[in-house]
């Protein structure tokens, strides 16, 4: 029997490229200078990105798997879901709870992971399709920024948007985001978001500048990426890793601090970059969220939160958010 899978590209290489090529003449021609997340995420950073998630300081992913293990099943029974959607889908291990619970639930006909990495959705879809025998596996390759208006229509959707990546977006990019959700959904369908939750500083702090060094590596991994794809010679080296809690607007920001003066040539974009010494370049915000204001975004967005669950010591938070 062939697995039921089937890929849609909305990304092709031009693309990407267009896309970084716009992000870093708008980023590294600003005061102050950032970059967004997203590319992080070349195979390497993806790996770094694993090895976070395994990090004693890094507890977002087991808090989340924590609450995922206890509430699979009411998170099925509230969703009630034919469809399970995931954007951001990356390696989806813990889509499987989601999927088991579905499954028993006995709804459960199709699965459509999104994701920017063609590569990784590819793998994931195949493995998936293997796994639950029937289960119709529909991959988007695409941004979840921009290609929502792609996703099937239903019958019973729930889109999962797990992990915390809410916390990359800015208040106002938060606001387009969830609304760009709610418009795609039908009333009774439903968004399934993971959000870390605000609490004491240094904890925050620990989990995005670990003891041995592997989130400075994921954070300097951004400059490696300029290299290979814009020919840029940064020297990776040549930047301290940063990561700094901020009280206002509770968020934390990663920065890569230049540890003297110099000149960064790009020629992707035809640009030399100027750093003086210990100028920041912001990466990525991660915001953390309090349950009133996580409530009132998804209601000024159109969503009722009709459940909310969080692991035993309060640290991170899963909201069913309906249609
Ligand atoms: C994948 C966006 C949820 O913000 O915690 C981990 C990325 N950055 N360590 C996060 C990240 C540094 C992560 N998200």
């Amino acid at each position: 029997m062939t697995a039921d899978v089937e890929i849609e590209e909305h990304l092709v290489p031009g693309d990407i490229a267009a896309q970084m090529r716009g992000d870093v003449l708008a980023g590294l021609g600003a005061t102050p200078k950032w970059l967004p997340p997203k590319w992080f995420y070349d195979d390497a950073g993806s790996a770094l990105f694993e090895e976070i998630t395994r990090l004693p300081e890094y507890y977002p992913t087991r808090a989340e798997r924590e609450i995922l293990t206890a509430r699979a099943p009411a998170i099925a029974a509230a969703g009630d879901a034919k469809t399970l959607v995931e954007l951001g889908s990356g390696s989806s291990e813990k889509t499987l709870l989601l999927l088991d619970a579905l499954r028993a639930h006995g709804s459960l006909a199709r699965f459509v992971p999104l994701d920017v990495s063609g590569g990784a959705l590819r793998e994931a879809a195949t493995r998936i399709a293997g796994r639950y025998p029937g289960l119709e596996v529909h991959g988007i390759v695409g941004d979840f920024t921009r290609h929502l208006q792609h996703l099937p229509m239903g019958p019973g959707r729930l889109i999962a948007f797990l992990g915390g990546t809410i916390g990359n977006l800015d208040p106002g990019e938060r606001a387009a985001f969830l609304s760009s959700v709610r418009a795609v959904l039908e009333p009774g369908e439903a968004l399934l978001l993971g959000a870390d939750l605000v609490k004491d500083p240094a904890t925050l702090v620990a989990a995005y500048d670990d003891a041995t060094g592997v989130t400075a590596e994921f954070n300097r991994n951004v400059l490696r990426v300029l290299n290979h794809r814009l020919g840029a010679d940064f020297d990776p080296a040549a930047f301290d890793h940063v990561a700094v809690w901020d009280a206002e607007r509770e968020w934390i920001e990663m920065r890569l601090r230049s540890r003297y003066a110099q000149d960064v040539a790009i020629p992707g974009v035809g640009l030399t970059v100027s750093f003086a010494k210990d100028e920041d370049l912001r990466t990525e915000i991660s915001a953390k969220f309090r349950r009133e204001g996580l409530t009132g975004e998804l209601a000024a967005a159109g969503f009722t939160v009709g459940r909310w669950w969080t692991d035993a010591a309060g640290r991170f938070a899963l909201a069913l958010a309906l249609a």
